[in-house]
């Protein structure tokens, strides 16, 4: 599986309870995206296998959508006094220890894949969770500074901000002109990652953020090669209902590289991997099959048109049953679509 972070977490969640009920015997690899990662007070965070890791553990805060159960704030209320940390991101107390050991383990020389295998270890989550790089590839927004001098950072009138700030200080409401993720050009798949597509039967693309999440998962060098060449029939689930974002703010990231906020174009953003989507290179889509929410049975005839196997199913994940019953439509799908000649 291909994720982010909330809605990904919540998806991956679902396919792990539809695996327990009816596949016993799968094996569930999850490739996380690593581009909200970024470096705060000395520590390296990375918000997207957080989320992974305390829903799957069951350590989740369900009402704010990130963050740890039970949490508190007492150091975080120092490093806002010491001017460390800004007010609008807070480093729970909890949420701290995992930060703390997994920069210790940084330090120590362990890769960002030895630090996700080793703090999974404390819980059976019943997946493997792999960073999608072992390579920093932060995510920076462009936005539109007028006035702004250029530098050799940006353009004249542009200015660029962490993902972060962007995010949970803005909530996105600055339009983003573009997104730039440092270090990706030298960035490579992690190994966790490769094996876990070059020996799927099935691989699920999540209802994550399709630009910040699963873009950065595929523009990491080399990684939608590896989903091209994958054994593994790949079915998409639409992050689109009935033209709005489920969560997050995919509108505004959608907006930005020009891609229509519906189910529909969101599969021909991803591409088809029956056709090729640029002659001289031979670069394919990604999707044998997309799922769309009830609500858009009407982009079906549009998806299956761009060359994607596509249903119309239930899409809203509002508990765990819901999330099952969601994973399994999507594995029936690559199924079906397995045992087409
Ligand atoms: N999101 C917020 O809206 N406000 C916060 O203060 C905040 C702190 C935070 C700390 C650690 C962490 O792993 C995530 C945190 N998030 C916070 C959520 C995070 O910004 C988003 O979950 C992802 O980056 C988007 O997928």
């Amino acid at each position: 599986m291909l994720a982010g972070g909330v809605g990904g977490a919540r998806f991956v969640r679902g396919v792990r309870e539809e695996v327990r009920r009816h596949r016993p015997g799968a094996s569930v690899d999850v490739i996380v995206n690593t581009g909200d990662d970024w470096w705060l007070a000395g520590l390296r965070i990375t918000p997207d296998l957080d989320s992974m890791l305390y829903t799957l553990s069951g350590q989740n805060d369900e009402v704010r959508g990130w963050g740890r159960v039970g949490e508190s704030e007492r150091v975080s209320a120092e490093l806002q006094a010491y001017g460390v940390t800004p007010e609008w991101f807070t480093l729970g107390d909890l949420d701290l220890g995992t930060h703390i050991a997994r920069t210790a383990w940084l330090r120590a020389g362990a890769t960002p894949s030895e630090v996700i295998a080793r703090l999974q270890e404390r819980w059976e989550l019943g997946v493997t969770l792999h960073p999608a790089t072992d390579d920093e590839v932060d995510t920076h927004v462009v936005v539109a500074d007028p006035g702004a001098p250029g530098t050799d950072e940006n353009a004249e009138g542009e200015r660029e901000l962490h993902f972060q700030e962007w995010w949970t200080r803005h909530r996105a409401s600055i339009p983003a002109l573009r997104f730039h993720q440092h270090g990706l050009h030298r960035a490579i798949p992690s190994v966790g990652a490769l094996d876990a597509l070059l020996g799927a039967d099935i691989v699920l693309i999540a209802p994550s953020n399709p630009v910040v999440s699963i873009g950065t998962i595929v523009s990491i060098p080399g990684m939608a090669q590896a989903i091209t060449a994958s054994p593994g029939t790949v079915v998409g689930v639409s992050p689109i209902i009935a033209g709005a974002a489920v969560r997050g703010m995919a509108d505004a990231c959608l907006q930005a590289i020009g891609v229509a906020t519906d189910a529909a174009a969101v599969a021909q953003h991803y591409g088809a991997r029956s056709r090729v989507r640029h002659a001289a290179s031979g670069i394919r889509g990604l999707l044998d099959g997309w799922l769309v929410a009830s609500e858009d049975a009407a982009a079906v005839p549009v998806v299956e048109e761009a060359g994607i196997t596509a249903r119309a199913v239930p899409l809203w994940m509002r508990d765990l049953d819901t999330a099952a019953d969601l994973a399994r439509d999507a594995i029936d799908l690559a199924l079906e679509l397995r045992s087409r000649p």
